[in-house]
């Protein structure tokens, strides 16, 4: 037999990273397949879904600044950015891809290929509808309000339904421009 070799720092790392990710994965599927027990309608469970995001993104937005030191962006085309680039990559270990912006510069999709938040699902016929991971809509929504964008967050594409990737339409409707606390003397 092989001799047991000591593995690298780096290589623990990875893998501690991969089982915190499985077994997030895991936690939102058991967390989704109770909401369809609970509420029985697929409808109330994407609200749900999506109440319980916007509620972690309230929350997400500080800790996101923190560790990613992005300071305020010039506008909303940065700020798809940042969201695709630098927030996903933190908290999903994904990267999305920013396109069809339309002429006014304030909606736009943002397309992941990659969802480890789906690994090891498969929706029975029974949940036509569901949108698994509305989850993701409600955190990206929470997080914008808090930095003063009100925004609608829509699936356009969800491979679970078939689809060929999973698209998030991301309109914003308000900036409310943040008011300076002291006055000028
Ligand atoms: C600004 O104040 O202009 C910066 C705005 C950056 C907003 C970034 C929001 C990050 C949301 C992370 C979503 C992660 C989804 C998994």
């Amino acid at each position: 037999m092989a001799p047991l070799a000591p593995r690298s720092g780096d290589a623990v790392f990875a893998s501690v990273e991969r089982v915190n990710a499985e077994l997030f994965t895991l936690t939102y599927g058991a967390i989704v397949r109770q909401l369809i027990t609970d509420l029985e309608e697929v409808e109330e469970v994407n609200k749900q879904l999506d109440q319980m995001g916007y509620n972690i993104g309230v929350r997400l937005i500080d800790e996101f600044l923190a560790k990613s030191n992005v300071s305020r962006c010039v506008d909303f085309k940065e700020t798809a950015e940042v969201i695709a680039k630098v927030g996903f990559k933190m908290f999903l270990g994904v990267t999305a891809t920013v396109i069809n912006w339309d002429a006014e510069g304030t909606s736009c999709s943002l397309v992941l290929e990659d969802n480890p938040l789906v690994d090891f699902v498969e929706l029975p016929d029974t949940c036509q509808g569901l949108s698994y991971c509305n989850i993701l809509s409600g955190v990206i929504r929470g997080a914008l309000e808090m930095v003063s964008m009100k925004t609608e967050i829509t699936w356009v594409r969800d491979m679970l339904q078939g689809d060929d990737a999973y698209e998030l339409r991301v309109k914003l409707l308000k900036q409310v421009p943040e008011e300076y606390p002291y006055k000028d003397d």
